[in-house]
């Protein structure tokens, strides 16, 4: 088959993501949460398409033998990547596959750029999973890769010893030293979650030492909530390749998230492995991904709004005055560009003051805000189920202040309605509907 680029003539940047969204990703359990269930070719198409204009340049999807789908899928991702190449060159689609002539095939004949095999190398892997040992493991792998390597020269191969970290690591030696020669990657999957910083590093530096001219690849799942800092460890100490997902999602706990890596790496001035990623366009990205799921961007997600949010009325009028003094990260580079302060029983009359007159257009001194703010702080908890807070505060406001607000000419009338987040739904291309209402306050 020929390619207009091949991974030969491509020179790896310092960090190269490999995003595994359309295939770890869809094993997560968040899709049937939201009865969802799978992503259609639709939403695969578009999330490709953002990767690809974020700057990734590995996108790894399922072998086309799992279902009929996913083969017709790989046609239409692969004409999103060409349709891209002239804007931002060209991306690798990797086939995850098992170490078996069936999926290599499979893999092949639909055009994949590289294959990243797999098989379990750790001892309970290979008795209750395939039932083979080492030395048969790296025996029939060798061959395989081997074939492939001679038929096949272009593709870009990985292989990985499945459950690496429970592997012991003399075991994975024995494997990994049949076929550092003939693959460009080793990969080091974390499948259950149990690797720790430390672990990591240790490992990192013994496969680099061991094998110095093959680069390694990780991939590592959040059971203990380390796959962040477990990625991050990795990188530190020269893992070229890393496995991420669009907001980590995957199987169980899902795996490291794409924007949470780079963001670190950016508060830590690791600029070199930054080289190439569309930084600012993190924040769309994971709203994209959280639309298709149908949820917010989830609260642990660095790059979020919720980084951004303000609930108590110290921190809302520290807020007001000086956005760092409860923002401590540059999430303005990474896309996040408004603050938001919800308004609720913990607000102070600062706030309250500055929403009924900044945002309504109320005209109000602060002996009044006092006062409104003390009865809001009561009635507030009786809140009516559809009602906001704000709209609340409206209400009590006109209602029982008899406040009006200014009359806003037409022209800037939705600038003004865009500021409060119950009527913003739509205003932009990126469009997060949070659950509480509040003041959205403009970084830029
Ligand atoms: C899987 C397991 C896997 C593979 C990772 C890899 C894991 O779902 O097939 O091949 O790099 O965590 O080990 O996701
Ligand atoms: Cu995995």
């Amino acid at each position: 088959m020929s390619r207009p680029y091949t991974f030969r003539q491509y020179r790896p940047r310092p960090l190269e993501i490999i995003d595994t969204t359309l295939r770890e990703g869809q094993q997560s359990s968040l899709l049937h949460d939201h009865h969802k269930y799978f992503f259609t070719t639709q939403d695969k198409e578009e999330i490709a398409r953002a990767l690809i204009l974020y700057g990734v340049k590995f996108i790894e999807l399922f072998a086309p033998n799992v279902s009929a789908q996913e083969a017709a899928d790989w046609e239409a991702i692969k004409a999103v990547r060409d349709d891209l190449i002239t804007q931002k060159g060209y991306t690798f689609l990797l086939a995850h596959v098992r170490c078996h002539p069936a999926d290599v095939e499979a893999a092949i004949k639909v055009g994949a750029d590289g294959l990243n095999m797999y098989i379990g190398t750790s001892e309970i892997a290979r008795s209750y999973s395939h039932g083979r040992g080492l030395d048969e493991i790296a025996r029939d792998a060798r061959e395989l890769i081997e074939d492939v390597r001679r038929n096949h020269p272009e593709l870009v191969l990985r292989f990985s010893g499945e459950d690496a970290f429970r592997t012991r690591e003399s075991d994975l030696f024995r494997v990994y030293d049949a076929l550092a020669a003939c693959v460009d990657r080793l990969g080091t999957p974390d499948t259950v979650g149990v690797a720790t910083p430390a672990t990591v590093a240790q490992r990192v530096r013994a496969l680099r030492a061991r094998y110095p001219n093959v680069a390694l690849e990780g991939h590592f799942h959040d059971d203990r909530g380390f796959a962040l800092v477990n990625a991050l460890e990795a990188v530190r100490h020269g893992m070229q390749y890393i496995q991420t997902t669009l907001l980590g999602i995957g199987e169980r706990s899902g795996i490291t998230s794409m924007t949470a890596l780079l963001f670190n790496l950016f508060v830590d001035r690791e600029y070199d492995c930054l080289e190439g990623y569309h930084l600012r366009a993190s924040y769309p990205i994971n709203v994209m991904m959280a639309d298709k799921l149908r949820m917010l961007v989830p609260s642990k997600e660095p790059v979020s709004l919720t980084n951004r949010t303000h609930a108590a009325g110290v921190h809302q009028k520290a807020v007001i005055n000086h956005a760092a003094t409860y923002e401590a990260h540059p999430l303005d580079q990474f896309g996040v560009t408004e603050s938001e302060v919800l308004l609720g029983p913990l607000s102070g009359w600062n706030v309250v003051h500055y929403f009924l007159r900044e945002i309504c257009g109320f005209t109000l001194d602060e002996a009044t805000a006092k006062a409104i703010t003390a009865d809001f702080k009561q009635r507030v908890y009786q809140l009516k189920r559809g009602m906001s807070p704000a709209q609340m505060l409206i209400d009590l406001a006109q209602n029982n202040y008899g406040l009006q607000s200014i009359n806003v000419p037409e022209q800037f009338r939705n600038a003004v309605e865009q500021n409060m987040t119950d009527s913003s739904s739509g205003s932009a291309e990126v469009s997060e509907v949070r659950h509480a209402s509040g003041v959205i306050l403009r970084s830029r």
